[in-house]
């Protein structure tokens, strides 16, 4: 019987991620047995809902304002077309919608109220609601509790000496202090960060060691591989294998038992063999639908076709509430 452990040394996970393959998937997929149903899979859908114009310079967002990308700034969507959104999601199966807004932080304005009534209207949907905004208050995270959130995303990107590499407009301490902001107004917390920076296997063990080592592990825990995106700094960045999606999702599902662990952004290079390791690995959750916030994701119908292939079943929502694992 495993238990949940706050007090990982790095020297552990280390030895955790670096363990081969196949031994790293069996252990992963035992603690997972123990916590999960296997081939349970939770299906959540992402929209941005305030798409780019963003003050900070994080070296792998196509939304900076400071790098000449594809994408167009557009202002704040209207409340029921966010709503009709979520609608359309569900209708398609999922059970989370997460909205994004390219924001440093959040401001009490007009624009926050605009949040709070998505909030209130989604949450009227049975579905669970997520958003990621940026570092907020308590204040501002009491608001959204009251509003009916579920969870917020916020992720710490990647470990604590390589963060200033990747982003200089705010602290990682900053980034730890929303995350406690959020935990102390019982909101569930979605952390993780990404893998294909140019960080090192012991930059991902930090990172990996800074979750599981909260006094509250996260209630999801997403793993993305870099879309490298023309225009940012890191658009030349060479993809990451499959084989460090592995050892990322298994080492995080052996420390972080209760936690779901999101395969997020990158599985649209992954073949249905690929995602079925990752899977393997601990893996119970993933967004679909055609977009993530502004790149392509998997869509529908290739999902669909993944989710009959592999025999995997879709996850209710609220099917259990663990925000302090
Ligand atoms: N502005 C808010 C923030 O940074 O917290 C919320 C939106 S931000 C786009 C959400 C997360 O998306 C980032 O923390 C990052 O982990 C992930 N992300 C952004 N661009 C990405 C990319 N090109 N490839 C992989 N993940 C990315
Ligand atoms: C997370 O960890 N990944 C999602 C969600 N949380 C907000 C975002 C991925 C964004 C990928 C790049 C884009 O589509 O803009
Ligand atoms: Fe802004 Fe978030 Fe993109 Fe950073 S990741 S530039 S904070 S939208």
């Amino acid at each position: 019987m495993s238990i949940i452990r706050h007090d990982w040394s790095k020297a552990e996970i280390e030895n955790i991620y670096h363990t081969p393959v196949m031994e790293l998937i069996h252990r992963a997929s035992v603690v997972h047995k123990e916590f999960h149903e296997i081939g349970e899979v939770q299906v959540c859908t992402l929209l941005s809902i305030k798409t780019g114009g963003c003050s900070e310079d994080c070296a792998y967002c196509p939304q900076s304002a400071r790098y000449q990308t594809d994408i167009n700034r557009e202002k704040m969507m209207a409340v029921d077309s966010v709503i009709k959104a979520a609608q359309e999601a569900k209708d398609h199966g999922s059970t989370r919608f997460c909205m994004g807004a390219a924001w440093r932080n959040v401001k009490d304005n007009k624009e926050f109220d605009h949040v709070l009534e998505m909030v209130k209207g989604i949450n009227q949907l049975d579905m669970e609601v997520c958003v990621t905004l940026g570092m907020l208050n308590e204040e501002q995270a009491q608001k959204l509790k009251d509003a009916g959130l579920y969870a917020y995303n916020h992720n710490l990107d990647t470990g604590e000496e390589f963060y200033e590499h990747i982003i200089t407009t705010r602290t990682y301490q900053e980034r730890l202090q929303t995350i406690e902001n959020v935990t102390k107004s019982n909101i569930s917390v979605c952390s993780g960060g990404i893998i294909g920076l140019g960080e090192s296997d012991s930059d991902r063990v930090d990172m990996l060691h800074t979750l599981s080592t909260l006094a509250v592990h996260p209630e999801s825990v997403p793993v993305n591989a870099l879309v490298a995106v023309k225009g940012t700094p890191l658009e030349n960045q060479k993809r990451v294998s499959v084989w460090e999606m592995i050892r990322m999702i298994a080492t995080a599902r052996i420390l972080m038992p209760k936690a779901m662990v999101r395969l997020s952004a990158g599985r649209i290079y992954m073949s249905i063999e690929e995602q079925a390791l990752c899977f393997m690995a601990g893996a119970n959750s993933i967004f679909a639908g055609e977009k993530l916030l502004t790149t392509a994701n998997n869509g529908y119908d290739a999902d669909k076709m993944l989710f009959e292939t592999l025999g995997l079943q879709p996850r209710k929502a609220f099917k259990e509430e663990h925000i302090h694992c």
